[in-house]
């Protein structure tokens, strides 16, 4: 059975829960003989892409789609781009705070994801959940992952769909918050369906 690889994130920034990983936790482990492996990774720019570059060599994976929190978005935000910069306004969840710095020194300004965004955002949308593209996965820990992970495709000459998705807050982590969009988990878990079976498609 070939592998499909999903992670989220750690919750960070004082939250107790990152909606990321809460939505693909309880996906079912097999979707049409793909498997499904779910992974939490480190909210951090030391220990995530090392996370992921292992779960990628032990897994062998013919996806990787990767989910973080926007906290703030109004919607899903299909991300399209990794910039090589490094510049964060809050600390990581080891304390590192970079300031304009390059993800990698040597590696190109920018990748593009390679899964099908625009197939994503069409069927989310037909599933009545509001998304759209997104042109910056900002320059924190998201993006940081997004373009190792580009990166290291591209470099090992693997071409295979890999992506990221932004979601925004779920209720439970606006309670104390003023005027902050968020939706419930139940919608971001069937979002995350709709995207691998779309994904899947491709790979058949
Ligand atoms: N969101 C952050 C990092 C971890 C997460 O879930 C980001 O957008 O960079």
């Amino acid at each position: 059975m070939k592998n499909i690889l999903i992670t989220g994130f750690t919750p960070f920034d004082g939250e107790s829960i990152n909606p990321s990983y809460e939505s693909i936790k309880n996906l079912d482990d097999t979707i049409m003989n793909f498997q499904i492996i779910k992974k939490e990774i480190d909210t951090s720019f030391s220990q995530s892409h090392l996370q992921l570059l292992a779960y990628i060599k032990t897994y062998q994976p013919v996806a990787v789609i990767l989910i973080g929190q926007a906290g703030g978005a109004k919607h899903l935000r299909i991300e399209r781009v990794a910039i090589n910069i490094q510049d964060a306004s809050i600390p990581d969840n080891k304390g590192y705070k970079p300031v304009d710095q390059y993800v990698i020194k040597s590696a190109p300004n920018a990748y593009f994801s390679t899964f099908p965004y625009h197939e994503i955002v069409e069927n989310l949308i037909d599933e009545g959940i509001p998304s759209s593209l997104s042109y910056s996965a900002g320059s924190y820990v998201c993006n940081h992952l997004l373009f190792h992970l580009l990166h290291y495709l591209k470099t090992t000459n693997q071409n295979i769909p890999a992506g990221f998705i932004h979601v925004p807050y779920i209720f439970s982590q606006v309670k104390d918050k003023k005027d902050v969009y968020a939706t419930d988990l139940e919608t971001l878990t069937k979002a995350m369906n709709i995207m691998l079976h779309t994904v899947i498609k491709e790979l058949l």
